[in-house]
């Protein structure tokens, strides 16, 4: 008997059927973040980041065009398993003769549909964009739509509206609807002599961006953050605020797992939304001591957020995308590595006795609910996942083709 077969029995033996595990997992799309292969630098001519957010290291090979990241892209996702989306910044317009000339608050879907064309060419599911709110000479002491400065303001708030249309036609395009997410970095290094009309302005733009867009073909999203390096003290675009915008406004929340004080845990977050959202969306990162945007790993808060996922059927619900960037390590293994890593916790979760589990919550038989939860760390997991790997024409020996690429096309960037 194969190590599958052996495992399937294993679960079968509690109820939990792998084949149909392995099926609902093909099935889940992720959206893949396109801003690891250039540390978050977009083609739109900016050579540094800013916003608070940061990467680290010099590894070679970092993708410097629109053609070297779309090679990047193609080789990560032959590695990654599943349904892939491709998450885009607007940052990563492809000007062409317009370089220069157009700026952010005037960007066209003809800018992006050289994207649509790569993803259609290459099996991607949909694409997913976000308004880029950062590193541009139009940010004002590090403001855009909360900035007094109503020039400024207006500028942001006609990037966020062009966003929204491009999305419409990406929706479209991909016959698959497109979330928009809205994340600002917004903030003061110290304390403000102001806390609420900072957030008045956002509010008030915000209404002004999502005035009109295409309902059948969008879904806005709102992303939070409690800090950021040099905005320690003050985040417009707090938690509270945009939980309540979205709730009032008809929107989504996503909830970035770096974006919460280090003892608050975004697994918990998840159902508390489901209570009274139609959809959550997710930025799935791995914060190392603030949001570091390491590279995600199958640890276990990523295993309760994968567990909250599947047993709340919430598979379509959850839209889930990635969001880290590491520039010390090989770009494309660290994209790989990330993308995998959640692939597995999907599946870890797959294949727990989630109906089980419930009852003996119910009955509060909770000493026996922890021997099963331990019981079933130690499940032939690994066995599983080589066999999804496989009928994906995967293997978890991927590690060598990143050193080939590395040898081949990477070094040779100079
Ligand atoms: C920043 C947010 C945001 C960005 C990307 C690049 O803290 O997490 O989502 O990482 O938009
Ligand atoms: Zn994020």
């Amino acid at each position: 008997m194969s190590r599958y077969e052996e495992a399937k029995k294993i679960y079968a033996e509690w109820g939990v059927d792998t084949e149909k595990a392995l099926s609902v997992l093909a099935e889940i799309p992720v959206s893949v973040h396109c801003w690891q292969g250039d540390d978050v630098l977009g083609l739109d001519g900016s050579d540094s980041l800013d916003g608070g957010i940061q990467t680290t290291g010099n590894y070679l090979g970092k993708a410097r065009d629109f053609q070297e990241l779309k090679e990047d892209i193609l080789k990560a996702f032959s590695l990654m398993p599943g349904k892939k989306r491709l998450n885009l910044h607007a940052s990563y317009a492809v000007l062409g003769q317009d370089k220069g000339k157009v700026d952010r608050d005037a960007y066209e879907y003809k800018h992006f549909a050289p994207w649509v064309e790569f993803a259609k060419a290459n099996g991607i599911s949909g694409i997913d964009f976000n308004p880029t709110f950062f590193a541009h000479p139009k940010m004002k002491d590090g403001l855009s739509l909360s900035s007094p400065d109503e020039e400024t303001r207006l500028f942001w708030v006609r990037h966020g509206k062009a966003c929204l249309k491009i999305a419409a036609e990406l929706g479209k395009a991909m016959g698959s609807p497109c979330l928009v997410n809205i994340w600002i970095p917004d903030g003061y290094k110290d304390i403000p002599a102001d806390r609420l009309s900072p957030r008045l302005r956002l509010k008030k733009s915000l209404d002004e961006m999502l005035g009109d867009y295409d309902k059948d073909w969008v879904i806005p999203a709102v992303e939070s953050k409690v800090f950021g390096i040099g905005v320690e003290s003050y985040t417009v675009g707090s938690n509270e605020f945009y939980q309540n915008y979205a709730a009032t406004r008809g929107i989504c929340c996503l909830l970035d797992n770096g974006h919460y004080h280090p003892t608050e845990t975004v697994s918990d977050k998840i159902p508390s939304l489901l209570a009274f959202y139609d959809k959550v969306a997710l930025h799935v990162s791995r914060p190392v001591r603030w949001d570091s945007d390491h590279v995600v790993l199958f640890e276990d808060e990523l295993k309760e957020i994968a567990k909250e996922i599947v047993r709340n059927n919430a598979t379509d619900k959850v839209l889930i995308a990635l969001d880290y960037f590491d520039a010390s390590i090989n770009r494309i293994g660290a994209w790989v590595t990330g993308q995998r890593s959640l692939q597995k916790a999907l599946l870890y979760a797959l294949l727990l006795p989630n109906e089980i589990l419930k009852e003996l919550q119910d009955g509060a038989k909770f000493g026996k609910l922890m021997y099963l939860n331990e019981k079933f760390k130690l499940f032939p997991l690994g066995d599983i996942w080589e066999e999804y790997l496989a009928r994906e024409n995967l293997s978890s020996d991927w590690y060598k083709e990143v050193e080939l690429y590395e040898q081949e096309v990477l070094s040779k960037r100079k």
